[in-house]
């Protein structure tokens, strides 16, 4: 097994200082802090970055709003689109270099650091650069009396909300960021991304491909820095008008409160739960272990749509789990940087010892190891694929969200049971159901409580269609037509004539 040699350009990037982007170019405050971006897979420093100090932060809101102002609300919606599928063509000619770099910062497979980080962000980017001119109010006939001649008109406007505050997790550095200003972009907002800590690099190199493209300086800032210091700063401050974010269930209940208190700002939050997957009886064995791996393990688990509870049959889940075991003993675990590993590091040290302590709980719990639940022998923070046969749906394991490679598993008898299981927890970004049976399947979709439901597929997104979560999974949807609720504000005009 061998790694990919790096790219020189990749090296260069590196080596550099690193800080914040902000209007249009380069910021490094000398004096303040750095902070370590440690390669997960082999636990090395690969670079420093300058925390954004106080002053940096006001000069990304303040350029961010002097481009939304100035320059970018009244950028015509075509010449917007434009320049937005410029920034996608860069984005692709740039693959390598930016699957590396991410790669590198997150431990993820380099198959799916192209595949996603580029290749499917470049396709939700391209989705959006097609709205920027179908963004548009309604007319709407009246019924106001008149008392004499005068006759009324009304209708809506879809106006953009301003500057933008995109807060961004450590799992996807490039494509949740690309959800986020890609969005808002189009809709005429400027934006500031906070990316996380662990991966604050790719987003450096995407703003300046921004430039590249024709973007205008302020459009788009990107500041780093720890997320319990920088994320209130930026919600608090008055010149930003929107934060969307993406993240764990704890955080996205502070920002959304955060951003209440600020001034009753807009928020959408993506969170993440403790999705379900609910294989029907006549599901085969084999098929349903393909679509636990599917569901469950796709970039070491850490996926906030990802199942992490699955509820098999109990005339079926001895098998399933036999088989499973078989399956996740032969995923073949090695570095990142090589094209034969079908599973590499999880993301950062903090994360890796969270998922520990799940083992250790699930163990003290009186859960059946599968396979797995423990570290494997390499040097970075490598953990096995793991699956639990839980006691109950009580365990600790079925609760709470382990956002790693862990997948759970439970006996169910009868089919309403399912859905009862299915539904037992406050969240709801996403669940499955898998059965070769449509009318079950179609009778069950509205039972469950989820923002989305997949049918004999897990994990899936396509930009045409709304994403978010119910219950306590989140607020507001992202894609689709939905997105742009999210970041325009709808203007009613009454006009008496
Ligand atoms: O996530 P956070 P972290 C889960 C996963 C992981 C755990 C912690 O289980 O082990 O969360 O990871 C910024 N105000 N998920 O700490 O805290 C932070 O800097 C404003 C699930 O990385 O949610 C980062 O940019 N922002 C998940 C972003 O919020 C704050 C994805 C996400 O950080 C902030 C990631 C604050 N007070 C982790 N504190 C999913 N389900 O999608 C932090 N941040």
């Amino acid at each position: 097994m061998s790694d990919i040699p790096l790219l020189p350009e990749v090296q260069a990037f590196l080596a550099r200082r690193h800080g914040q982007f902000i209007d249009g170019q380069a910021s490094i405050d000398a004096d303040s802090s750095t902070f370590d971006v440690v390669n997960p897979a082999t636990t090395r420093v690969l670079a420093q970055v300058h925390q954004a100090s106080s002053d940096e932060l006001q000069q990304a809101v303040d350029s961010a709003r002097r481009a939304f102002e100035g320059r970018w609300r009244d950028t015509s919606p075509a010449r917007r689109g434009e320049l937005l599928n410029r920034l996608a063509d860069l984005m692709l000619q740039h693959r390598e270099e930016l699957a590396q770099i991410e790669t590198l910062c997150s431990g993820k497979l380099i198959q799916i650091s192209r595949g996603f980080e580029v290749d499917y962000a470049v396709q939700f980017l391209r989705y959006f650069a097609g709205w920027t001119t179908k963004i548009q109010g309604r007319t709407a006939s009246l019924s106001l009396p008149s008392a004499g001649s005068e006759q009324y008109m009304g209708y809506t406007l879809r106006e953009p909300i301003g500057v933008a505050a995109g807060i961004v997790p450590w799992n996807f550095s490039i494509m949740i960021a690309v959800w986020k200003f890609g969005a808002a972009l189009s809709c005429g907002c400027t934006t500031v991304i906070k990316p996380s800590e662990f991966t604050p690099l790719t987003m450096l190199r995407v703003a300046e491909l921004a430039i590249e493209a024709g973007i205008p300086a302020g459009v788009l800032n990107v500041v780093n820095g720890a997320g319990g210091v920088l994320g209130p700063a930026l919600i608090e401050h008055p010149a930003v008008a929107k934060i969307s974010f993406t993240g764990s269930v704890p955080t996205g209940t502070g920002v959304g409160v955060a951003a209440l208190k600020a001034g009753l700002k807009h928020v959408t939050l993506e969170l993440g739960g403790k999705n379900p997957a609910g294989f029907l009886p006549d599901y085969p064995v084999e098929k349903t272990v393909d679509g636990i791996l599917e569901a469950g393990y796709m970039n070491q688990g850490q996926i906030c749509a990802s199942a992490e509870r699955f509820y098999i049959h109990r005339s079926r889940i001895d098998a399933v789990q036999e088989l499973l075991a078989k399956r996740l003993a032969a995923i073949p675990l090695g570095s990142p940087l090589d094209e034969r590993s079908g599973f590499g590091p999880v993301a950062n040290q903090a994360h890796y010892q969270k998922l520990m302590r799940f083992f250790q709980q699930a163990r003290a719990e009186g859960g059946e190891v599968i396979y797995g639940a423990e570290s494997a022998d390499m040097d970075g923070y490598y953990v096995k694929p793991t699956a639990i046969r839980a006691r109950s749906q009580h365990d600790l394991i079925m609760r709470e969200e382990t956002f790693g490679p862990v997948g759970s598993l439970l006996a169910y008898d009868e089919v309403d049971e399912l859905a009862d299981y299915m539904n037992d927890t406050p969240f709801g970004l996403s669940a499955s159901l898998w059965t070769q049976e449509l009318s079950t399947a179609l009778r069950l979709i509205p039972r469950v409580e989820a923002g989305t439901v997949w049918v004999n597929m897990h994990n899936f997104l396509d930009p045409a269609l709304p994403f978010g979560g119910a219950k306590q999974s989140g607020i507001g949807r992202e894609f689709g037509e939905a997105y742009i609720e999210n970041f325009t504000e709808l203007k009613t005009v009454m006009i008496r004539y």
